[in-house]
Order: structure tokens, then C-alpha cells, then sequence
């Protein structure tokens, strides 16, 4: 409770001695919501400029010194929004219009790491925040190598020891972070504490308009629909993984091996598809090789990516997204190589940063980043709470979904192959996508829930690991290839967690592309095999699609939904749809 005009009164009372404090509390009403509301919007606005350009700066360029900086706006920052969701709690009590109710929420749970009141837990906080995400960017493997170089001996060699090799290398990085780690799980539950909640996981599945015990029910209600998909593919690609390297490497039975899989994190199988085909069938191209052939460099890719948006009708964009945008790895300095998509003014300075190889995973990861750049740029006229995604899964899956577009009918368009493979390719037209995305459905599911595990306390330092590995063999039937010892810190060896981004974004994002993709194709009239379907050139679809961008979180996600695919729930059938013949 806010202690507003708070009165400390030492009173004698008759018969005792007794020190009473008064609280009293000027009554608010609807108004003061209201104006409480629109200062902080008008102050977010305002402040919120400086606090990415330091974020931006730190990311692009990351010494000790941009880090102390970063910990610095980082604490102010969190201070303030500390202070305002403190102050919303006043009018908890209070009949507010839907609108108003909704932004009070976002105002008291919008703060993905709340600090205690306490300046000095404050800074240390922020000071771990900032030292954490240092410590994963410039993290380096044994041989110096960083994660750029481990991750292409993981999407490229066959060699079973020289993946090992790299595997347990990348986890080096981490086993440091682990009490910080711990500690920064620790100051951040007191900061939930404080605003009333119990724990900071909690706080991250409240963020979904609806009750947060609902939101996991809700979870858990997508990955039962899809499970039997991941289920059959996990079969056959333990099958395959068997044949090519053996009983010693890739038993027959059991766990798949996390090495094996063409990923640092076995989260998507995509670089692995060509192993996994069936028998007798071939795409008959590669993208890597197509990309490299046709002399694409990453600006080139990023064009292209840029082209299909504005294919749609989206105005282009801006000169500065050019002038502004990390697009290569710098060779002189460390930056977080992470990719992520900016909009550094509330407005139309959006960029992108990425370090961009020529491979098909990029070319995705580009549309990936573009779409939140295009979303950011379509909400940028709503108030200054609401310029965000209807849900945090939605601003995950625009991006995506428009890359189910790239099909080889789009691919001939770009001039990249003549040929359109015939329905002889659709077997591992396929298998390619369910390697990417069915593939990456329970990694999805898991990352969160192991957090919402250390944040509850149902997991401790000790444990941390274990509950790790028990959450990546339930879900993705996934082993470690070697012995983890008791101070190895795996999760911090992916980016998410030391970056502390929460992650069932991208599992709802996977579910969601999958159904933005059938609507799409559905407005424009398409009637063959949906993993065929293009949505290039389509402005009618264009139209629908930015209608719901611009609404940004303006509404409840349900609201959004409706309006691009005429449904209000999240709904795993699509992937069932699209993914099958
Ligand atoms: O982190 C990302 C994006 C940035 S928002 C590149 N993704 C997740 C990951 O890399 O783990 C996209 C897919 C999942
Ligand atoms: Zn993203």
C-alpha cells in the first residue's frame, strides 16, 4: 500500500502503553487513475529513449565500461518502475473502465526483474544483470573459440567427437554465472515480494490476460495437441541418428544425445534434415548453398527479407534502419551477437542487430527480426503502454510466420532455384519445417518452466542443473552426451537465461505462427498443401495483417487474434494441419 499521507502517531492509549501507527489513506478515485495513468505513460515515453540508446550502445559495443553504464540506467530504471507499481496498488480497490484496469496491470507487472525498494539491492541487481549478459556474450570455449565458430561445428560436422568437442566447450562459460545467478533469483523474488506477489514467475505468467495458474493450464493444453507429433519425429530421427552413428553415439533406444542434433542447444534440427530425409526423398536444393551460389551477402538477405514485408503493402523502411543496423560481426570489438530488433525512439528508428552468416538459418532469423521491427513500427500511433505485442508470443511469431512463406515458389520468384521441386519434394519440404519448428516445441515449453521452478524455490543452486536435464529429458526426450558435474550451470550456456528474456514467448509463438500462416493463406484463397502457399505479393493479406499490428496490446491478445484469424484461442492444430499431407 502506498503511504499516502501516512501519519505516525505515538499515542497513549488508557491502560497501556502502546506506540500505534496510522495510516491514512486519501481516498483516490477514477480520475486520479486516470491522470495516475497518463504520467506514467507521458515519463515511459520520455525516458525510455535514453534507456535504449544506453542498451543499444552497450550491445554494440561491450567493454566494462558500457556495462557499468548499463547497470546504472538499468537500476534508475527499474527504481522508476518500481516506484509506479507501488503507487498503481493504490487504486486496487477502485471499479476502473477495462482499458484503465488493464494498464494499471501492465504497470504492476510489466517489470521482468521488480528490485526491492532497497537502492543497494537495486544496483547489485542491475550490476548482475549487466555482468551476466557480458559474460555470455564475450563467453569463449577453451581454444578461444566463441559461440559463432562452436555453433557452425554443431550445424555442420558429422564427426560425433569433434560435436562433443564443441559442445562441452561452449558450456565452460557458464559454470561462472552460477552464483550470481543465484543471487540475482534471490534479490528479484524480494522485489516480488514487495509488490505483492510470489515470485518473480508469477509475475511472468500473469502477463497473458488471464489468471496466471490459467496461462500454465494453457501451456500445458498446446503441448498435450502437438505432443504426438514431436513424439513421432523424435522416433525417427533417433532411428537416423542410429544409422549414421552408431549404438556407442545414438542408441537405438532411450534419450537422443544433445550433440547431435546440427544445434548448440538441440532446440531446432534443421541443419541435421538432410540426415533425417526418408528414404528415396530429396528437396533437390539447399538454401545455405543456394544463398552462397547466387552471391548473397547479409545485406543482401536483409533486402530481401525487407522486400517480401513491402510486398505485403508495408511501407518500407526507414533510411536510418540502413544507416543504423548491426548486420556483420564487427572483427574489432565484442557485441552481443544474440539477434535482436530495436526501435530506439517509440517511433520509426527501428534497427536490427545481428551477426548475419549466409545460411538458411539466418535468412529465417532476418524475417524473424524484421517482423518485430514492422509490428514495432505498425502500433507506434498507440499510447505508450500499449505499443507492444497483443502477447509477448505474438511479437515472437510475426516474423516467423511470414518466413512459412518462403516455399520454392517464392524462392523461384527471388530467382534462387528454376525449378519448383513437384509433390515429390513435399516429404521433405516437410521434414525440414517439422526439424525446425516441431522439433523446437518442447525446448520451448521447458526453458520457462525450468525457471518458474528456480524462481518458485522448488529448485535450488544445487539443483539447478539436475532440474535442467529432468526438464529436457521429460519434454524432449534429450540427454546430456557426457557426465554433468555438480557446479555445471547448462542453462547459462543458453542466451535467454543469463539475458534474462523470458522464453514461453517463443513457445506460443510456435503455435501462433502456425495459425496466422492458415489464416493468411486462407484470406488469400489458396487451395493446395499449406506448406505451398505463399503469401508474397498479397496485399489484401497485407491489409488484415497490419490491421492487427497496429493494434498492438490495445486490446486483449484474443481481441488481436480474432482479428487476423476470426479465432480467440491459441490453437495447436495448425502445426497439425500445415504439417502433414
Ligand atoms: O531469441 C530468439 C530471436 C530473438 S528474439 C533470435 N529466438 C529464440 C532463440 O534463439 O532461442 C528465436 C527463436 C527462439
Ligand atoms: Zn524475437
Amino acid at each position: 500500500m502506498r503511504k499516502t499521507g501516512m501519519l505516525v502517531m505515538a499515542m497513549m492509549l488508557a491502560g497501556c502503553n502502546a506506540e500505534v501507527e496510522i495510516q491514512t489513506k486519501k481516498a483516490v478515485n477514477a480520475e486520479d487513475a486516470k491522470t495516475f495513468v497518463a504520467k506514467v505513460e507521458a515519463d515511459y515515453a520520455d525516458k525510455s529513449v535514453f534507456v535504449a540508446q544506453a542498451y543499444w550502445i552497450q550491445a554494440n559495443f561491450m567493454t566494462v565500461d558500457t556495462s557499468a553504464l548499463v547497470a546504472k540506467v538499468g537500476a534508475d530504471s527499474t527504481a522508476l518502475a518500481v516506484k509506479y507499481a507501488n503507487e498503481a496498488k493504490q487504486f486496487n480497490d477502485l471499479q476502473l473502465d477495462a482499458v484503465l484496469r488493464r494498464k494499471m496491470e501492465m504497470i504492476k507487472l510489466g517489470i521482468t526483474l521488480p528490485a526491492p525498494s532497497n537502492a543497494a539491492e537495486n544496483k547489485e541487481l542491475a550490476t548482475i544483470s549487466a555482468d551476466l549478459e557480458s559474460m555470455y556474450a564475450t563467453g569463449k570455449g577453451p581454444e578461444g573459440r566463441n559461440l559463432g565458430e562452436l555453433s557452425k561445428v554443431m550445424a555442420t560436422s558429422r564427426d560425433a567427437d569433434e560435436l562433443l568437442n564443441a559442445w562441452q566447450a561452449w558450456r565452460t562459460i557458464s559454470p561462472v554465472m552460477k552464483d550470481k545467478y543465484a543471487r540475482m533469483v534471490e534479490i528479484a523474488n524480494k522485489g516480488a515480494h514487495e509488490l505483492g506477489y510470489s515470485d518473480v514467475g508469477y509475475m511472468w505468467r500473469a502477463g497473458y490476460d488471464m489468471p496466471a495458474d490459467d496461462f500454465r493450464a494453457e501451456t500445458d493444453r498446446l503441448w498435450e495437441q502437438v505432443k504426438p507429433l514431436y513424439d513421432a519425429l523424435h522416433c525417427h530421427v533417433r532411428a537416423k541418428l542410429n544409422e549414421e552413428y552408431g549404438d556407442d553415439v545414438a542408441p537405438a533406444e532411450g534419450a537422443i544425445p544433445a550433440h547431435l542434433t546440427g544445434n548448440m542447444w538441440a532446440q531446432s534440427w534443421g541443419n541435421i534434415s538432410s540426415l533425417v530425409e526418408p528414404e528415396g526423398t530429396d528437396l533437390g536444393y539447399d538454401l545455405t548453398s543456394l544463398l552462397e551460389e547466387k552471391g548473397y551477402d547479409a545485406l543482401k538477405m536483409v533486402k530481401t527479407g525487407e522486400q517480401f514485408f513491402t510486398s505485403l503493402g508495408l511501407a518500407p523502411l526507414p533510411e536510418t534502419f540502413w544507416q543504423r543496423s548491426l548486420i556483420t560481426k564487427p572483427r574489432d570489438r565484442e557485441v552481443q551477437c544474440h539477434a535482436s530488433a530495436w526501435n530506439l525512439d517509440n517511433k520509426d528508428d527501428v534497427r536490427i542487430k545481428m551477426c548475419t552468416e549466409v545460411t538458411e538459418e539466418d535468412f529465417v532469423t532476418i524475417h524473424h527480426e524484421l517482423g518485430h521491427n514492422f509490428y514495432q513500427r505498425a502500433y507506434k500511433n498507440q499510447t505508450s503502454l500499449h505499443q507492444t505485442g497483443a502477447n509477448d508470443g505474438f511479437h515472437e511469431a510475426i516474423g516467423d510466420a511470414i518466413a512459412l512463406s518462403i516455399t520454392p515458389e517464392y524462392l523461384q520468384k527471388l530467382g534462387l532455384i528454376d525449378q519448383v521441386p513437384g509433390p515429390e519434394g513435399d516429404i521433405a519440404l516437410l521434414m525440414r519445417r517439422a526439424m525446425d519448428k516441431v522439433a523446437f516445441l518442447p525446448f520451448g515449453l521447458l526453458v520457462d518452466q525450468w525457471r518458474w521452478q528456480v524462481f518458485s524455490g522448488e529448485l535450488t543452486p544445487e539443483t539447478y542443473n539436475q532440474g535442467w536435464w529432468d526438464l529436457r529429458m521429460k519434454y524432449q526426450g534429450i540427454k546430456p552426451p557426457v557426465a554433468r558435474a555438480a557446479d555445471d550451470f547448462d542453462p547459462g550456456a543458453k542466451y535467454h537465461i543469463p539475458g534474462n528474456t523470458p522464453y514461453m514467448r517463443y513457445f506460443l509463438a510456435h503455435i501462433l505462427q502456425f495459425q496466422f500462416h492458415k489464416a493468411a493463406c486462407a484470406q488469400a484463397g489458396f487451395e493446395g498443401p499449406l506448406h505451398r502457399c505463399t503469401i508474397y505479393g498479397n496485399k489484401g493479406v497485407g491489409q488484415k495483417l497490419n490491421a492487427m499490428l497496429e493494434m498492438g496490446a490495445s486490446k486483449p491478445w484474443p481481441d488481436a487474434l480474432e482479428a487476423f484469424t476470426g479465432t480467440r484461442q491459441m490453437d495447436g492444430s495448425a502445426v497439425l494441419d500445415i504439417l502433414r499431407l
